[in-house]
């Protein structure tokens, strides 16, 4: 079995930023203000995690998923050798840096891989996320020349691990609320411009994940809400996390619990538009804010990835 693991990559040092800046924006360099600006995020949270916790998504799932397949899948004709490797592979590449989901693939055919599954560490569907993974992916193929075919895991938004696995976290936040009937839930992701949302697929995912987790738990007042809008021109989904809040402030609210549905993992966009700026925001609004932590690498998260992943492979036979 092959896997390939992807995510939206993060600069590894400062002097990077420029040149995954331009990657983001497809070629164009940004201008020096908003240069400066993304510089500034970075340098407030130190350094954004995502890429090693990509890395150690992938180890982990490769080891689940040979931990679960028989280790020998025919018998051996000759010795393996002193290295043991399972049958299941697992490949890492990013959208916005190295490894790019380019490289990755180079591998994968260097490897004498003959069918794999793409995955994103996304669990929602949309045309600005899933899908330019897979025209990444299709488009290094075709410069290859087709060497493997690839079946690509489009959501798992609802998946009953992964709903459970955000519940937990969300579940450990009601231990700290002063009155957890009082308190407003809210359910957060990406947003994206408004263009790319006109089916409706992308929100209805988040509000259907939302929706799961808060009837598992019982919660009584919640919602969802967008952050991370681009530094672009054109509407995006709102509203935005920052607005939301001073609604909610409106609304009488004194404990807000923020959940970020749509990002498994830790990085630039959970540690400053949530730790930073939406606690600058509720501070202000005289608001508690608590944010449940990230799935990450966790064994609940992996298992999840694993399913999936195993299922989607099983329809190649
Ligand atoms: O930790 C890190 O360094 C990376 C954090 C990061 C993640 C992430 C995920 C998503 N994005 C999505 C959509 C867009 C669209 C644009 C866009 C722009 C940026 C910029 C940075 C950035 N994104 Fe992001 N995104 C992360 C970081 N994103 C930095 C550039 C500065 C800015 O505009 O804020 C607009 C691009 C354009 O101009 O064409 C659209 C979506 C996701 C969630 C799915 C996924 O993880 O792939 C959707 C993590």
């Amino acid at each position: 079995m092959n896997v390939l693991l992807m995510a939206y990559g993060t600069p590894y040092r400062r002097s990077e930023i420029e040149a995954y800046y331009t990657d983001i924006r497809r070629g164009r360099p940004p201008t020096k203000e908003l240069l400066e600006e993304l510089e500034e995020r970075y340098e407030l949270i130190g350094r954004s995690p995502l890429n090693e916790i990509t890395y150690a998504q992938a180890v982990r799932l490769e080891a689940a998923l040979n931990a679960t397949l028989p280790l020998f899948a025919q018998p051996l004709g000759s010795s393996p050798g002193a290295r043991v490797r399972g049958p299941a592979r697992v490949y890492h590449g990013t959208k916005h840096w190295h490894p790019f989901i380019k490289e990755a693939v180079q591998a994968m055919a260097e490897d004498g891989v003959k069918r794999a599954v793409g995955i994103v560490a996304a669990p929602h569907y949309s045309s600005r996320s899933i899908a330019e993974y897979q025209e990444k992916v299709e488009q290094a193929l075709e410069e290859l020349g087709r060497p493997f075919e690839m079946r690509y895991v489009e959501d798992y938004y609802d998946h009953p691990g992964y709903v459970q696995a955000i519940a937990t976290r969300v579940g450990e936040q009601l231990w700290r609320l002063a009155d957890p009937e009082q308190a407003l839930f809210l359910f957060t992701a990406h947003s994206i411009p408004e263009r790319a949302a006109q089916d409706g697929r992308y929100q209805g995912q988040i509000r259907t994940t939302a929706e799961l987790v808060a009837q598992r738990l019982g919660l009584r007042n919640w919602d969802t809400a967008w952050q991370s809008a681009g530094r672009t021109p054109e509407p995006w989904i709102g509203p935005d996390i920052n607005e939301r809040l001073e609604q909610a402030a409106g609304q009488g609210y004194k404990e807000v619990v923020v959940t970020a549905v749509g990002f498994p993992s830790d990085h630039l966009e959970v540690y400053y538009d949530l730790d930073y700026e939406a606690h600058n925001t509720a501070r202000r609004l005289g608001l508690r804010l608590l944010r449940t932590r990230s799935l990450n690498a966790d064994p609940d998260y992996i298992e999840v990835l694993r399913d999936v992943v195993s299922r989607r492979w099983a329809e190649f036979r």
